[in-house]
């Protein structure tokens, strides 16, 4: 994988690129949709491309060793055979998954025993079976095993987790280093800073995982119940020490706003599930703020979901989508979905867009103002 890094805002850390892989490029900033079993919920690949115009996807390592299961994984031919998305895929290492989603869980140095969520049987995830599990998924990025600590952990807690996360990447850069791919095409490894709220700790990750020299950098253990300011001043820690010629990834975030705040203080990719499950919830992100479209003042408007916006903006009006909620048509979460992403990807093409022209600060500043208008 490279990155080319190709503008730098003047008035901020705001930074415009290109990431070249095995299955084409990405212009950053990017936002990447979540495919966590493999498919975006409620929207067709065709979408994806022509309507979303997503460049990379997400899966998820957990839930695609949980089901399909190796065996199928690798018969396939990896993700990429098995659900023909031809373009970059990016697999989560279940480092978050298996900490968030099962309920019996036992942390060790070996690494993380825990049950399925499916049908409670039990399963180990270590370094070493991670990386061999992300091989076999075949993701042209594939995330390092880490912890990430909860929100509220003492520094002590915070301190001895983050040491083992690190002890963790270097069994996973060793496992990595050991073995091929199996596609034929390239793979990269991205490690994950973690350290929770504390600055002191988060210098010591960030400086451990730049001296690894990895081709692109993670930033990790955020958004997970902090206050919103200690997530900005964790990156700008964090973003001081991560190497600035290699993409930076925000896991897990966010908000448009949280996307622009970080956008601003240098950080280049992000995922985040809420476009896609807060759209099911009848919740749209448009510039002006969101809508819930379930509220009965839209009963009578006929006007466009967004006239400017992709082709389902376009076509159904929010009369309409109103009455799909209303009647739990399958439509409406798959429409409220495309329109989601589709804002998302705008927001950082536009955010790319305004970092090249030389003003990106400027527009954030009124697109946040914006984003409040309305509620
Ligand atoms: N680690 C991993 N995946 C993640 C996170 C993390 O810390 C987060 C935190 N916001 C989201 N997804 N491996």
């Amino acid at each position: 994988m490279k990155f080319k890094l190709e503008y730098t805002d003047n008035a901020s850390d705001a930074r415009a690129g290109t990431i070249t892989t095995a299955h084409g490029e990405i212009k950053t900033p990017i936002f990447m949709p979540v495919g966590t079993c493999g498919a975006v919920k409620g929207v067709h690949f065709s979408e994806l491309r022509e309507q979303v115009k997503a460049q990379i996807i997400l899966g998820n390592t957990y839930h695609l060793y949980l089901r399909p299961g190796l065996d199928i994984l690798r018969k396939a031919g990896g993700l990429h055979g098995f659900n023909g998305w031809e373009r970059p895929i990016l697999t989560d290492s279940g480092g978050f998954q298996v900490f968030s989603l099962t309920g019996i869980r036992k942390l060790k140095e070996e690494g993380c025993t825990f049950q399925s969520h499916i049908d409670g049987s039990r399963h180990i995830f270590t370094p070493e079976n991670v990386m061999d599990t992300e091989r076999i998924i075949g993701a042209d990025i594939m995330m390092a095993f880490d912890e990430c600590a909860p929100g509220e952990a003492d520094f002590e807690y915070a301190k001895k987790s983050m040491q083992m996360t690190h002890r963790w990447l270097d069994r996973c850069l060793k496992r990595f280093n050991e073995t091929e791919p199996l596609y034929g095409y390239e793979q990269t490894l991205m490690p994950i800073v973690q350290g929770c709220k504390y600055p002191e700790l988060r210098r010591e990750s960030a400086k451990f995982i730049a001296d690894k020299g990895a081709d692109a950098n993670a930033i990790g253990g955020l958004a997970v119940g902090e206050p919103t300011e200690i997530m900005y001043e964790m990156i700008e820690v964090v973003n001081e020490i991560l190497p600035k010629d290699k993409p930076r990834y925000l896991m897990g975030v966010g908000t448009p706003q949280n996307i622009l705040e970080a956008i601003e203080r240098g950080v280049d990719m992000f995922d985040c599930v809420m476009p896609t499950r807060n759209g099911r919830n009848a919740m749209l992100f448009t510039y002006e703020g969101t809508m819930n479209m379930k509220n009965k003042k839209w009963e009578d408007d006929f006007s466009p979901i967004d006239p400017d916006g992709c082709d389902v903006d376009r076509i159904y009006t929010k009369a309409y989508l109103h009455h799909l909620f209303k009647a739990q048509e399958l439509l409406a979460m798959q429409i409220a979905s495309i329109h989601n992403l589709a804002f998302y990807l705008r927001l950082v093409t536009d955010a790319r867009e305004h970092i090249i022209k030389g003003d990106f600060t400027q527009w954030k500043n009124s697109v946040i103002y914006n984003l409040g208008l309305r509620r």
